[in-house]
């Protein structure tokens, strides 16, 4: 069983487009999160899930929050609670917090963040004793995003691998109250659950030039700092 994970789309269309086609390979995608908020497409990015028929958790940015310390971030979500619909965003605020694969004898446990919260991350300097805590069910592979940075940590053989960020991997960790540096690629993983577990992350690019189009023809708000946030 080959299982194809995107994460944190943020309704960014173009991204996702790029990340399935170099998923190809797989049984079974399966979405991690975080799909609409911060990007200029989210009703589509909805649709092309819903069509596909790809199963998703829940992230913390697909149920309208308040961010009123961050006028960036409020004003996007302000904009995004306005261009979708009562009916998808029912459909995001119904999409389960975790997914349960099993296959070959291995437990795979997909959740946003953490299997505990939506806004615990997975960091390489994530303490052991907080990935013990997350131990509460029993899974030999726990995948995440959230983030937006890659990683893969190793513990008492349970493997926990954070997929990054389709729409906008950073190119490190951003400091409070200054924009992150966007990665020019989109992000995915795949996790094949066969005689063993093997992991892989992938990076592929997609058209930033018609990506940044959409996002002039959205109407999102602080659309030009927004796209100066990229490495180009
Ligand atoms: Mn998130």
């Amino acid at each position: 069983m080959r299982l194809g994970f995107v994460t944190d789309i943020h309704g960014n269309l173009h991204a996702l487009r790029a990340a399935l086609a170099v998923l190809h390979d797989v049984d079974e995608v399966i979405c991690l999160g975080d799909i609409v908020d911060l990007g200029p497409e989210p009703a589509a990015v909805i649709d092309l899930l819903r069509e596909r028929g790809i199963r998703c958790v829940r992230g913390n940015h697909d149920t309208i929050d308040e961010y009123p310390e961050l006028p960036f971030l409020d004003d996007i979500e302000r904009w995004t609670e306005h261009v979708l619909d009562d009916e998808r965003r029912a459909w995001l605020a119904g999409l389960p917090e975790a997914l349960r694969v099993e296959a070959n004898g291995h437990r795979l446990l997909a959740v946003h963040a953490s299997p505990r919260a939506l806004t615990e991350g997975l960091y390489a300097e994530t303490p052991e004793e907080t990935l013990r805590a997350w131990c509460v069910e029993p899974f030999d592979v726990m995948v995440c995003g959230h983030t937006h940075v890659q990683t893969i940590r190793r513990l008492d053989g349970r493997y926990f691998v954070n997929v990054g960020s389709t729409s906008t991997p950073f190119a490190k960790l951003p400091t409070a109250g200054k924009p992150p540096v966007v990665l020019p690629w989109a992000e995915c993983g795949v996790i094949t659950l066969g005689e063993r577990i093997a992991i892989e992350l992938r990076e592929v690019a997609f058209d930033l030039d018609a990506f940044f189009d959409a996002v002039d023809a959205s109407g999102m708000p602080h659309a030009k700092s927004f796209k100066r946030q990229w490495r180009r």
